[in-house]
């Protein structure tokens, strides 16, 4: 990012006041919670709902949390209720590439997708980073070229990010292959397995598996690039795991529907999204939520273990 870029960043004062005291701090994406990423009261819920605990209350317990938007043209890290709720009800989603774009045109709320969120916490001076699932090479990429640009953007910046794999309508052999040629290392949290987001495991193994959360602090702190950041992986919790025979039928409907429908471009992941909700009754709601909050619980105590290293 430009020192200019830098300049314009807003930091909430919770975020600032935990950076400079060197306290632990989670950066959060805003496309999972807006209506690209979940459907409405989901998404509120999910971000800072009263029900049962949010992601951000989760993050809260032991670290200071840090949602990444474009609000009125400014990038944000850290965000109040009041710019949350327009967060929510985001509809233009921003990757990596599209910061500078929604800035200079002065987009009124921006949704930050995993690239724009491991970019800003970069710029931020965060080093651990929660979401769902990233994105990552989707199936036929070899005639559409379609590769998100979450890989580029966490083999770019010295970030930790937290996830529950990626969901199997990605072509998650190739992601991988991707991840390993990109020199990103991919952790498993007490996991021998690729998790594949609705179920535990994508039958791929993990390359490394982790057990400690100060290994996975090393594992950042001893990266032979200055540059690139750290992917670890960790299952749904068993309860709420959907079965492989279920989910995999209702993605490749998605997936037809998607390619029937003539979906292309970053339209391609929210038209999925959508249409697996639906195949799916909403069914599959309960377990993006859950898989959410155990991966920002993770999060918070990485970034705790991080900030209690001399
Ligand atoms: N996968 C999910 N849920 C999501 C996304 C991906 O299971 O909400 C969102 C994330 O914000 C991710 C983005 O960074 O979609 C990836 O989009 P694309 O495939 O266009 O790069
Ligand atoms: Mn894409």
């Amino acid at each position: 990012m430009t020192d200019d870029a830098k300049r314009r960043l807003i930091l909430s004062d919770d975020v600032a006041r935990a950076l400079g005291e060197g306290r632990a701090v989670v950066a959060l994406e805003s496309t999972i919670f807006s209506t690209l990423g979940l459907p409405v009261p989901a998404n509120a819920e999910a971000l800072a709902g009263t029900g049962s605990p949010s992601v951000e209350k989760i993050v809260d317990c032991g670290a200071t949390p840090a949602v990444t938007a474009i609000l009125d043209g400014r990038a944000h890290v850290g965000l109040s209720a009041d710019e949350e709720k327009r967060v929510l009800q985001g509809t233009r989603k921003v990757a990596e590439r599209d910061l500078s774009v929604a800035q200079a045109q002065g987009w009124d709320v921006g949704v930050t997708t995993v690239s724009a969120s491991v970019a800003l916490a970069h710029a931020a001076g965060i080093s651990v980073f929660a979401t769902g699932g990233i994105g990552g090479v989707h199936r036929g990429s070899e005639l559409s070229g379609d590769v998100s640009a979450d890989l580029d953007a966490i083999a770019n910046h010295p970030v930790i990010t937290v996830c529950a794999g990626a969901k199997a309508f990605l072509d998650l052999p190739r992601t991988l292959e991707y991840l390993e040629t990109a020199g990103v290392p991919v952790l498993g949290w007490q996991h021998d397995w690729f998790p594949a987001f609705y179920t535990r495991s994508s039958g791929l193994p993990v390359p490394h598996r982790v057990d400690d959360e100060r290994v996975v602090c090393d594992v950042l702190r001893f990266r032979a690039r200055p540059t690139t950041g750290v992917l670890l992986t960790v299952p749904i919790p068993v309860d709420d795991e959907i079965p492989a025979s279920r989910i995999n039928a209702v993605l490749t409907a998605a997936l037809e529907s998607s390619a029937q429908a003539g979906v292309t471009g970053p339209a391609v992941t929210p038209y999925v999204l959508e249409r697996i909700e639906k195949e799916t009754d909403g069914q599959s709601i309960p377990a993006n939520l859950a898989l959410a909050r155990n991966n920002a619980d993770l999060a918070a105590r990485v970034a705790v273990a991080l900030a209690s290293t001399p």
